[in-house]
């Protein structure tokens, strides 16, 4: 929730100025290679809130056509990071509307004179509505706080003698009952008790809403003939891979493709031309889930060369793409990956962390990676919104399984079932699907958590949904996560896993861990008979304060919360034999919401800390995960159970 003083066409107004692009064109992760740079842009950027009563100053006075400084005082504000939690003035931590980011940038010179190089400037997330300029001009818009967007700026750079850009970005996170994650702005009229033009950002999901340029800002290069999108999808017959290709290409309808599949020590296993086709790869590695196999995450790179002639010469695009084979597939009880029955044994996520909020950072990343490994989980769920790219390549390379969600969290209100909120949801798919359908890690997509399921629009909405999802990626089951009743839930004959929530002997029932057993096994049989469809615990776990002991286990000691997971586990125990295919508990580390006087000082359901220190609760999942791992693992002779040679691999 945040305050502040505004009109409400100040602070929905400006969402009004364009409507989300259509879906244009490919979103390959912007890597280097001999035909492509890139130039990184993280670092200080200038900074202004616009605090002004309709939030409009920043149009009207024209912030973007000279530099930021000229208009006002700027504030430094590092990128990526979030801009709530690193300043000592409350009213940004909590502000609603526009605000202005600034980056001066001096590009290369062969950048600004080749006119055989195209210039592309990407964005990997800003929440939530931004819009761009380069040089005082209008580049680009995009509607969702989690997903990339890019804008060809070639023509901006180069058209002067400039040698240097400037980038103006400004981003507004009011949330609408139509953006993704849905909210509505409440105005207090009453000037007894408010302020005159008072109002807060209401939101119905269980985080902050943290604001900013989340995500690295680059720019990169590529020829103007170029790779714009590759699809890949993985299939086997006996003992050979089956590598489905097809490549997309921009800016020439004429153009060779070279494809060549090179395993991990650089050796060619396979190679094709032109634009589809499939590559065999004989005795192939497969994808293994962490922990369930000796040799996980086998990696292939897929090299694609792309040469054509152009009447000022010889024209090359490269991109190497790195490729897991692996299948996945859904019976009624059960989740095959390559074949064989897959147990998630993970946890749910939030991109969270202190001062950079949302904002990413490689050494959060890659301790919150340890820690996943050293738990011995081998899945987790992007709760609850897509997570930064890089997130999703350390799980192709550690073999973490994905379960990849939209924002679609807190749809609750009847005008967010409507046709506008539906259209956004299905282009929000489609974003995620484009940015990710090549990640051997996801396995399943989530198109929505704990929405209001019940209602009577929800039937159509998930059908055509879920149904959209599929045709996108036929490769992939699809879900949403539920917290209604198996009876009343509109959306759950559509879904290929059911997904379930519960808290028991936490939201109700409180402090009696005694009913958890039976009240969770009539949960899994009747969501079971119902629907005969393999079951995930998608969340379970208590509100914990690390520190705080007491036994016999009251509320919010680690006590109770090692209590409550183990009342869980023997239910869990007995239902994994039959139908119930994963665990995922709530949280993996404590976060930061709306205050509320539930929530003291954010979610502490976390089993580590915000800081990612172990609460008790960490060591007795620990030891769960292993053993389930090792009823679950083989190696290359078909072996079961891990051997602790295995666990030096990566
Ligand atoms: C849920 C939500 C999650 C909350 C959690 C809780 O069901 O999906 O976003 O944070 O419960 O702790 O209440």
């Amino acid at each position: 929730m945040a305050r502040g003083p505004a009109g409400a066409a100040a602070v929905l107004g400006p969402l009004l100025w364009g409507c989300a692009l259509a879906l244009q064109g490919g979103m390959l992760y912007p890597r280097e290679s001999p035909s492509r740079e890139r130039k990184e842009l993280d670092g200080l950027w200038s900074f202004r809130a616009d605090f002004s009563d309709n939030r409009r100053q920043g149009f009207e006075q024209q912030w973007y056509r000279t530099p930021l400084r000229e208009s006002g005082p700027t504030l430094d504000m590092p990128v990526p990071s979030s801009f709530n939690d690193v300043g000592q003035d409350g009213r940004l931590r909590g502000f609603v509307g526009w605000v202005w980011y600034e980056r001066e940038v001096t590009l290369p010179q062969r950048w600004t004179q080749d006119l055989g190089t195209r210039v592309v400037l990407r964005i990997g997330s800003a929440h939530y509505y931004a819009i761009v300029w380069v040089n005082g001009v209008h580049v680009a818009e995009h509607e969702g706080g989690h997903l990339p967007f890019e804008a060809d700026v070639s023509k901006l750079v180069q058209s002067g003698p400039l040698s240097s850009c400037r980038i103006t970005i400004a981003i507004n996170n009011t949330l609408t009952p139509h953006t993704l994650p849905p909210g509505t702005i409440l105005y207090q009229k009453d000037t007894s008790k408010y302020p005159k033009g008072y109002f807060v950002q209401n939101t119905h999901f269980d985080f902050f809403n943290y604001a900013g340029l989340h995500r690295p800002v680059l720019l990169y290069t590529t020829p103007t003939i170029y790779i714009d999108d590759i699809t890949i999808t993985t299939g086997m017959d006996q003992n050979t891979g089956l590598v489905n290709y097809k490549v997309f290409v921009q800016g020439s309808e004429h153009f060779q493709l070279e494809v060549r599949l090179l395993d991990e020590e650089g050796k060619v296993v396979a190679q094709g031309t032109g634009g589809q086709g499939q590559l065999q790869v004989p005795s192939a590695y497969l994808w293994w889930p962490y922990l369930m196999h000796e040799h996980p995450a086998y990696l292939y790179s897929l090299e694609v060369r792309l040469t054509a002639q152009t009447a000022a010469g010889p024209v090359s695009d490269f991109y190497a793409l790195p490729v897991g084979i692996r299948t996945v597939a859904v019976t009624e009880n059960q989740f095959l990956i390559n074949g064989k029955p897959f147990y998630f044994h993970g946890v749910n996520k939030h991109e969270d962390a202190d001062i950079r909020g949302k904002g990413f950072d490689w050494p959060l990343l890659v301790k919150d990676f340890n820690l996943l490994r050293w738990l011995g989980a081998n899945s987790f769920r992007t709760s609850h919104y897509p997570y930064a790219e890089e997130v999703m390549q350390l799980c192709d390379r550690y073999g973490i399984v994905v379960i990849d969600e939209s924002p679609g969290v807190g749809i609750v209100l009847t005008q967010s079932y409507s046709n506008v909120s539906l259209q956004h949801h299905l282009e929000v798919m489609e974003e995620l699907v484009r940015r990710d359908k090549n990640h051997p890690a996801v396995v399943m997509w989530s198109v929505a958590n704990e929405p209001a399921s019940y209602l009577k629009p929800a039937g159509y909405y998930f059908k055509t949904l879920i149904a959209h999802t599929k045709d996108l990626d036929p490769s992939r089951p699809v879900t949403f996560v539920t917290n209604s009743n198996y009876e009343a839930d509109l959306g759950a004959p559509y879904v290929d896993v059911i997904c379930v929530n519960s808290y028991y002997s936490w939201y109700h029932d409180y402090g009696h861990m005694e009913v958890i057993q039976l009240q969770l096994a009539t949960q899994f049989e009747k969501w079971y008979r119902t629907y005969q469809k393999p079951i995930i615990q998608s969340e379970y776990g208590a509100e914990t304060i690390a520190g705080f002991h007491q036994d016999p286990p009251l509320m919010f000691s680690e006590e109770y919360q090692k209590g409550l997971l183990e009342q869980y586990h023997l239910v869990l125990d007995q239902k994994r034999k039959e139908y119930v295919v994963g665990e995922l508990i709530w949280n993996f580390a404590d976060f930061m919401t709306d205050q509320s006087p539930q929530r003291a000082m954010g979610n502490k359901k976390g089993i580590f800390t915000r800081q990612r220190q172990p609460k008790g609760a960490a060591f007795l999942l620990r030891e769960r995960y292993w053993k389930l791992a090792n009823e679950t693992s083989f190696d290359r002779n078909g072996k079961m159970g891990i051997k602790t040679c295995w666990l030096h691999h990566k």
